[in-house]
């Protein structure tokens, strides 16, 4: 293992071995007892093994974590915001002791690594919290994360490296710390802002980052977070396009980007502290910090977990140790008479400014409607509009849920059956009886079961959704909760419509076409929906229809303009 020499302070970490080393170490690691890294785990460990988290070399140990979370620093007195743990389940940890060695596997089971297991113990996850994030509101995603994802125990140890985790997206973009080193020494820039972002690039953030360079007489990196960021964040692959597109808009040769592949916590003030320290191993000498960094918007209340130069204010006060300039910017807005953008505390009374916020951004490309110029660059917009097209080039579910004979499966095929004569899109229909004959024909009518069948109608209706598909669902789902995990699976990939077909038990019943009221009345069918097993009623479909005295070819023609309404149909 070795260490490369920093320009300005400290030593940039490189945990892996070489190649020969890394050979037989993966040869013997698979012995040893493996742990399959999360999404989350798998980005920290590649920053770990790189020497992007320099000074660590592995996962927190106790007494670090400890310090870390009280008072962000290493048992060393180096400052460090941000705890760095591997979280597994108690299942794992139960045989586990200080001295062992475990193999880590990424997503892909390959062995990326291994760790010398030094402490393993079960943290007081609302301590934490409210240390590092100063809160233990779950509206805040990284403490969301600790209480819902993360596994209950940690184990530190220091980690030896032996393989990179693999990427198969954009590799000309992505580079180790001594890489972007490197690069900036053959080129000669000694002095490189960094610019965070996780959203994709506008007018407004070319100018403040094209000032912070100007301002600092540097060159600049746009390094954009392409690990974990906020959930409902614009994709990856779609804002690395964006930035590739805003690299011309810059003077030829002073800006360069690199992608970042950290899993943001989104914690704020001492995120921004990581953020910086990252910085300073890539080799940067200064880091742009705007309004509100990483912020995690608001929590239960309606406020902001954090005050919009909370993180300026922090980086400040530990200036002189980190190593590393903030340039601090203010919030820029345009100004429409000078037809140019101004720092908002530079704004007077004769300033027209305008300002399009990322709801009404969202709002704009949901609906089609012009972006203006003054706002965006236009092939930065074009790229957004692909993939993010208006709601009526976009995929969207229908999902049915209703009492057996209550005329789901009627409706469905009437509405499939219009929908097809418009045309456009493919529609699929996901029919209760069709799914459990070919998807789910092993389960039974428990709630385990049905809760297995519903979720596997979510994921392929999500699958349909997103690819630009119509799916319309038409399962009893008889639980509110699921039916909810199939609506926060699908929302994020175009439309979700419940619609309850709420004809009353009676009716349904009474109709009985397939004779299994009476079977269940008579005990030869266990676990009937209404008979003897709950159907909980949806509380915020988008739409009822009781068919009682409804056809079914008018249910499906209210549907369709209620479609129509939404946006979907055009
Ligand atoms: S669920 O709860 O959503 O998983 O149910 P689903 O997959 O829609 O399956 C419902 C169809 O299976 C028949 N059937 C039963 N329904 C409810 N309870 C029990 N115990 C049961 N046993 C068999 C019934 O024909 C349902 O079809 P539909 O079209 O709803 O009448």
């Amino acid at each position: 293992m070795g260490a490369f020499k920093e320009p300005h302070g400290g030593e940039l970490k490189n945990l892996y071995l070489d190649n020969g080393a890394a050979e037989a170490a993966k040869r013997t690691a698979g012995d040893f007892p493996s742990w399959d890294l999360t999404e989350r785990q798998v980005c920290d460990i590649e920053l770990l093994l790189n020497g992007a988290f320099s000074p660590l070399e592995g996962f927190l140990n106790k007494d670090d974590y400890d310090a870390v979370c009280s008072g962000m620093r290493l048992v060393s007195g180096v400052l460090w915001p941000m705890p760095i743990t591997l979280d597994v389940s108690e299942e794992f940890a139960a045989d586990l002791e200080s001295g062992d060695t475990i193999a880590l596997r990424d997503l892909e089971g390959v062995i990326v690594a291994t760790l010398e297991v030094g402490d393993v113990w079960t943290p007081d996850k609302e301590t934490e919290a409210r240390n590092v994030f100063g809160t233990t509101d779950e509206k805040h995603p990284a403490v969301h994360y600790l209480n819902r994802i993360a596994g209950p125990v940690y184990v530190g140890g220091k980690l030896t490296g032996i393989e990179a985790p693999m990427h198969y997206d954009f590799k000309h973009l992505r580079e180790s710390p001594a890489e972007v080193r490197a690069r900036f020494k053959k080129l000669g820039w000694r002095k490189v802002v960094a610019f965070q972002t996780r959203n994709p690039m506008h007018r407004a953030h070319q100018e403040i980052s094209h000032l912070a360079a100007r301002e600092v007489e540097a060159n600049l990196l746009i390094h954009p977070v392409v690990g974990m960021t906020k959930p409902g964040d614009v994709d990856h692959y779609t804002r690395v396009r964006c930035y590739e597109h805003i690299l011309k808009y810059y003077p030829e040769q002073t800006t360069s980007l690199s992608l970042l592949p950290l899993a943001m916590r989104m914690g704020g003030p001492r995120e921004a502290m990581w953020h910086a320290i990252i910085r300073k191993n890539f080799g940067c000498t200064h880091l742009i910090v705007g309004r509100d960094h990483a912020g995690p918007g608001n929590d239960s209340n309606g406020d902001p977990f954090y005050g919009p130069y909370d993180a300026q204010d922090l980086l400040n006060e530990y200036a002189e140790e980190l190593d590393i300039s903030m340039v601090p910017f203010r919030m820029m807005v345009y100004s429409e008479n000078k037809a140019q953008y101004i720092p908002i505390d530079e704004k007077t009374d004769n300033d027209h400014v305008l300002n399009i916020s990322g709801t009404e951004l969202r709002r704009r490309l949901q609906e089609g409607l012009e972006i203006p110029d003054w706002f965006s660059f236009p092939d930065v917009i074009t790229e957004l509009r692909r993939t993010h097209p208006p709601r009526h080039k976009q995929g969207f579910t229908v999902l049915f849920t209703g009492l057996s004979g209550s005329g789901k499966s009627t409706i469905a095929h009437a509405l499939m059956a219009k929908l097809m004569e418009v045309g456009g899109r493919a529609v699929t229909l996901l029919d209760g009886d069709i799914v459990r004959k070919n998807l789910s024909s092993e389960l039974g009518f428990s709630k385990e079961h049905r809760d297995i069948n519903i979720a596997r109608i979510g994921f392929v209706a999500a699958e349909i959704t997103r690819n630009g598909g119509i799916a319309i669902c038409a399962p009893i789902a008889p639980y509110a909760h699921k039916r909810r995990v199939v609506r926060d699976v699908i929302e994020p990939h175009g439309g979700f419509v419940e619609v309850h077909v709420a004809t009353p038990l009676e009716v349904c019943e009474q109709r009985d076409r397939k004779g299994l009221y009476a079977q269940a009345r008579a005990g030869k069918i266990k676990e009937f929906t209404g008979i003897s097993a709950p159907y909980e009623v949806p509380e915020n479909a988008e739409m009822v229809i009781d068919t009682t005295d409804v056809s079914p070819d008018l249910a499906a023609h209210r549907i369709f303009v209620k479609l129509e309404s939404m946006g979907f149909i055009k």
